[in-house]
């Protein structure tokens, strides 16, 4: 299904009249709106092909239908996204579900949509068919040298696929760990693990990344051998300049105090991805902003100083990895979308001048109200006129329901469809 773009102006012709009127109204009250509105067209955030169906937990699944059964479906539901928002340009794939059939059909199909393709994920949590070593115990980390070789040809098979589509960086998360003390000796599986992406990182294009990801638990529940940022730090540095820490919002203990990690990875030059997804308790994968969003525009500020003050941090690749339990995954994951602009455009109002000058004083109480009467400010019509000016609808969400998306979507593939790679 293909989003005509009449129809987009059309909608957007009904809300033209009360956008203009709330955007002067911003403007008014925050001043200089043409840089933040420029950020926000430029601030694309990929798409992985897993979000696209409806997920679950091991209690049950409940799909929507209308989901992507192939590949190329999956990167038509991220063109409309993209149609709609125009701030969803890119889609990660996972391997081994998202090995194209025709690679030239498929980079024609995502430019066509204006699609490109961003980090690629390799998969060394689950056994697939016919493979000839488990990961029960294990993948980089495993005791066993043929597990582990499989598992580093895995990441160089991802690597030569995501070259054919022309991504250029290699995302790694690895489920190893223990379930029970002393299962492991803690020592021989960083080491083998470390190893292991050495080996993975020699085969890396010289114009490429490797972003390593870290959890403290699950589905490991004793330990996890990247537990934590520092040893993701750890691991990047023990690879080379080419390998980064990635911080996905869910992967970390409650109460982690994550913007102080962002903003310590970007000082030393080493953030290179980013999740966004939201939690109340683990790693629930919710909807951003939806439980948390005051946490999540403190850690956009501290990405916001970053992106301004250390030229040694990389740009960063912007992911959303949530999961959609129960609502329609383009629904959510609009809503995500909407929600990471948000806090960007907030943290973009702090006065960086005045917050500075308020901590030389300890200026304790300016210091909050500098962030909080950034938070407080309603930057909606911003976003709405960053979409205005680039053809994506006012209001992403009223479109995608009056242009009966998923209706179609059902029509096209059937009700009873259910998405690969989760
Ligand atoms: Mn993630």
């Amino acid at each position: 299904m293909l989003i005509d773009s009449n129809k987009i102006a059309l909608h957007n012709e009904d809300l033209i009249k009360s956008h203009t009127n709330k955007l002067v109204f911003t403007a008014s009250e925050i001043g200089e709106t043409e840089s933040i509105i420029q950020k926000l067209i430029d601030f694309q955030i990929a798409i992985p092909s897993w979000a696209l169906g409806t997920g679950g937990t091991r209690f049950g699944r409940f799909p929507g239908g209308g989901e992507p059964r192939s590949l190329e479906q999956k990167i038509e539901d991220v063109g409309i996204l993209h149609a709609l928002t125009q701030t969803a340009g890119a889609v990660s794939l996972h391997i081994p579900w998202d090995v194209p059939e025709d690679y030239n059909a498929i980079k024609q199909l995502a430019s066509s949509l204006d699609i490109k393709f961003d980090a690629v994920n390799s998969n060394t949590f689950q056994d697939q068919k016919n493979a000839k070593e488990s990961y029960k115990y294990g993948s980089l980390s495993n005791t066993s040298e043929a597990v582990r070789q499989q598992a580093i040809q895995h990441n160089l098979d991802v690597i030569n696929i995501g070259n054919k589509l022309g991504s250029k960086s290699l995302t790694v998360w690895l489920a190893d760990g223990s379930c029970f003390p002393g299962q492991n000796n803690f020592q021989t599986a960083l080491q083998n693990t470390e190893n292991s992406l050495k080996d993975i990182y020699k085969a890396l294009p010289n114009d490429w990344k490797m972003l390593i990801e870290y959890k403290p638990y699950e589905p490991n529940f004793y330990s996890t051998v990247i537990q934590d940022w520092g040893t993701s730090f750890m691991l990047a540095n023990a690879c080379g300049e080419k390998a980064y820490s990635l911080v996905d919002l869910g992967h970390h203990l409650p109460n982690s105090n994550i913007e102080q990690i962002v903003s310590i990875l970007m000082l030393k030059g080493k953030l290179g991805g980013f999740h966004f997804n939201d939690s109340k308790y683990g790693d629930d994968d919710l909807t951003v902003g939806s439980i948390k969003p005051y946490a999540l525009f403190l850690i956009f500020n501290e990405l916001v100083y970053g992106m301004q003050n250390n030229p040694q941090n990389p740009d960063l690749a912007w992911m959303i990895d949530a999961s959609h339990n129960i609502k329609d995954p383009l629904e959510d994951l609009i809503q995500s979308l909407e929600a990471i602009q948000e806090a960007y455009a907030k943290a973009l109002l702090v006065d960086q001048n005045e917050l500075k000058s308020a901590q030389q004083e300890n200026d304790v109480v300016k210091c909050q109200e500098v962030l909080q009467a950034a938070y407080r400010t309603d930057v909606r019509p911003l976003l709405q006129e960053a979409r205005l000016k680039i053809g994506a609808a006012i209001n992403p969400l009223q479109a995608y329901r009056s242009l009966n998306v998923r209706e179609e979507l059902i029509k096209e593939r059937g009700k009873h469809t259910v998405a690969t790679g989760l």
